[in-house]
């Protein structure tokens, strides 16, 4: 079985977030998804979800592609949780291209998939509150 795991916020879950999940999946058989918490995105990201980790965590947990959620708290974790989960892909969008080549040395395979244009959880904050 070839498990893969990608990390993110996923805050209004939309249909780049989609993409990416479904085309992570295409590289294995099993899915973890290492969801940021609310104290993590507000400490290392300077971000606040408009949904809450457990909101968040139960709209991931609902899409076909997902097997598994798992909170992810810092930044240091990927390496422990590769080992912990058994992981051989290790997936993210290529806004992060390069930024996690280090994991290759862990054996995982690293792989930077293309976001989908024009749709991002800011873009969606903005144009709703230019209509309200
Ligand atoms: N994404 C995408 N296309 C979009 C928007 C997002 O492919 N139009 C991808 C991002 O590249 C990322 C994933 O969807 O791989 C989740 O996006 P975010 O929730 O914005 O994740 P981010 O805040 O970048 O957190 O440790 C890594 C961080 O937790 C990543």
């Amino acid at each position: 079985m070839r498990r893969v795991i990608t990390y993110g916020t996923f805050d209004l879950l939309h249909y780049g977030h989609i993409n990416l999940l479904r085309k992570a999946k295409q590289y294995g058989d099993y899915l973890i998804v290492a969801l940021s918490t609310d104290e993590f995105n507000w400490e290392a990201k300077h971000k606040r979800s408009y949904f809450s980790y457990e909101q968040r965590k139960m709209l991931v947990e609902s899409v076909r592609y997902v097997d598994l959620v798992i909170p992810e708290e810092n930044w240091e974790q990927k390496v422990s949780d590769l080992h912990e989960y058994h992981i051989d892909v290790f997936v993210m969008g290529d806004d992060w291209k390069g930024k996690f080549d280090y994991l290759k040395e862990q054996g995982a395979d690293v792989v930077y998939l293309p976001r989908t244009p024009q749709v991002s959880t800011t873009q969606i904050k903005q144009n709703l509150s230019n209509i309200f």
